[in-house]
């Protein structure tokens, strides 16, 4: 599956993932055997490969003819894809999707190869040893696309709301494959929103790219938020003549997210976040978690009376963000990065790779509601004069390619940030009660008072972007330590209830849902290898939290009035 509603009618598909391909690890005691291994999956969940880090090479036979896309939603972390023995693409980062268009394939049977690394090697900036897992894998879908003389590339939705009437800005592109059966043709896209229509004649020249950019007003518009997620669906279509060449579904919701004062807004309404961390994991499927799994954690999340996700430390599947829109949750997408110092930031190839993620991360999720705000390079060296310059190009990009949602990043350095003037929404991951021995209230107060001294960050919305405290599933004992259920239930009592009633905090993300899987290399001081500050235990066992949350939670509407 990829994603949750269907995107093209015309356009042939063929998903080779939700399939078994054959896999051949390059070193370890199985390499050089061949296995069959499932996509989307994570090796690691084969019993012999839960704890390989190295080289694998998949492959797949597939039939296909002519001029063809491969789109890989994601393949952890890094991939080189071969195609009857030739490289046609290669791709860093687990969590952002690609495709690589190829042309004239003979008619018959094709095969693909794709060498997947999730070793730590020299060239890898963002994949690091960490508190998290990085798996190894094709950890997301795989399609082959069947393109005609031309097709769409995108279509982005930008929905803009004046004096309560609905604007939508459209921008779609169109990439020419074969221009000499088109010339002289009649070219026509046709854009279908709801019961409106748009045509936009296109004159085939010499050029391969052709962008449409038009602003449509629309009617009796049903707006998209948590309590009634209202969907829309515009359809684009590409004729020739009379013959319908090619086409594209998008799906998106009439909403508005803006800054006011020191409040989100969204269509207007003053937001309160109530939200939850979630990393990619479970210990059956890794960080490819099927489409089931994922609908059980959303589940979960929104019976606990959370309104919101934050996407901690990557770009999240579609799958999740469909399922999101679908349900209504707020999503703070962030892109992939954790805890990188200053070296580590000057390392040659960070800028570019975190850069790259923004880029395939905004393109590929521009159209989903859910999405309310962007977040970037969590606890990074935001005290330093080098750590400030990559805040402030990764933000100017963001704003260059997205101007309708606000952005952030989570630090840790307050008290010596030297950032908070670039986002537009401050937020601070804080452990009071954990690894600050201190009451939530003293230590809200502190941070506080310094953004006030600062200046920098005065005025501009806050946010709790990480609150918590670690316990093991099952783990009491008399004195109700650190590690007991008891604490955590005591400790995110305290901290979740003082944070919503906190003057001037726009909302807090619980750190974290579920327990996650760590690096072995990072471990650090984490029991069971494992960051153990989830509400749920890593097969989504209730810790006694869970309950005293949804009765936080519960009391807490989705907006301040
Ligand atoms: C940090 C970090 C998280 C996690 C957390 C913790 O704030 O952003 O990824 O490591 O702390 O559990 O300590």
């Amino acid at each position: 599956m990829i994603r949750t509603f269907q995107r093209h009618i015309v356009r042939k598909q063929m998903e080779l993932s939700e399939s078994l391909w054959q896999f051949e690890p390059c070193s370890g005691p199985y390499g050089g055997q061949r296995f069959l291994m499932a996509v989307p999956g994570c090796w690691e969940s084969h019993p012999l490969f839960a704890d390989y880090r190295g080289e694998g090479i998949y492959r797949k036979r597939f039939q296909a003819e002519g001029d063809i896309q491969i789109e890989c939603k994601g393949v952890s972390h890094t991939a080189v894809l071969v195609l009857d023995g030739k490289q046609i693409a290669q791709h860093y980062n687990a969590y952002t999707p690609f495709l690589v268009v190829v042309k004239d394939l003979a008619k018959g049977e094709h095969l693909l190869e794709i060498k997947v690394d999730n070793r730590f090697h020299e060239n890898s900036a963002l994949h690091l040893p960490n508190d998290y897992m990085s798996y190894g894998g094709i950890s997301r879908g795989v399609m082959v696309e069947q393109l005609q003389s031309a097709y769409f590339e995108y279509a982005h939705v930008k929905t803009i709301r004046k004096n309560d009437r609905w604007f939508i800005n459209l921008k779609a592109a169109i990439s020419v494959l074969k221009k000499e059966r088109l010339r002289d043709k009649k070219v026509i896209a046709k854009v279908t929103i709801d019961n409106q229509t748009f045509e936009w004649n296109i004159r085939i020249d010499e050029k391969d790219n052709y962008e449409l950019n038009t602003v449509l007003e629309m009617e009796d518009v049903l707006e998209w938020n948590p309590e009634s997620p209202n969907l829309y669906q515009m359809v684009l279509q590409l004729f020739v003549e009379d013959d319908i060449i090619d086409d594209l579904i998008e799906r998106f919701g009439f909403r508005e997210v803006r800054i006011s004062e020191n409040n989100i807004l969204l269509n207007g309404k003053k937001l309160r976040i109530k939200g939850v961390c979630r990393h990619e994991d479970h210990p059956d499927y890794g960080c490819a978690l099927p489409y089931g799994a994922i609908y059980h954690d959303l589940v979960l999340i929104q019976q606990m009376g959370a309104n919101s996700i934050r996407t901690v430390h990557y770009p999240n599947d579609e799958i999740f963000l469909d399922l999101c829109d679908e349900m209504g949750i707020l999503v703070w997408e962030e892109n992939h990065a954790r805890g990188i110092e200053e070296e580590q930031m000057k390392h040659p190839l960070f800028e570019m790779q975190a850069e790259n993620v923004i880029k395939e991360m905004i393109a590929a999720h521009y159209n989903h509601p859910s999405i309310f705000i962007w977040g970037i390079l969590n606890e990074c060296a935001s005290e330093t004069l080098f750590g400030r310059e990559c805040y402030k190009k990764q933000f100017e990009l963001i704003r260059q390619m997205d101007d309708t949602r606000p952005c952030t990043f989570a630090s840790c350095k307050f008290f010596q940030d030297i950032c908070f003037d670039l986002p537009d929404v401050v937020s601070c991951n804080i452990y009071p009660r954990w690894y600050v021995d201190q009451s939530t209230e003293t230590y809200m107060t502190e941070i506080f008072d310094w953004i006030e001294q600062d200046k920098q960050g005065k005025d501009k919305p806050f946010l709790v972007s990480e609150i918590g405290a670690g316990a093991i599933y099952g783990y009491h004992n008399q004195h109700q330590g650190k590690w007991t259920e008891e604490y955590q239930m005591k400790a995110l009592n305290e901290q979740i209830s003082t944070c919503l009633q906190y003057d001037g905090c726009s909302g807090v993300y619980i750190w974290q849902f579920c327990d996650n899987r760590v690096s072995k290399e990072w471990f650090a001081s984490r029991p069971r290898e494992m960051n153990n500050k989830g509400i749920v235990d890593e097969y989504r066992r209730e810790k006694m939290s869970y309950a005293k949350i949804k009765e936080i939670y519960g009391q807490y509407g989705n907006y301040f009035d």
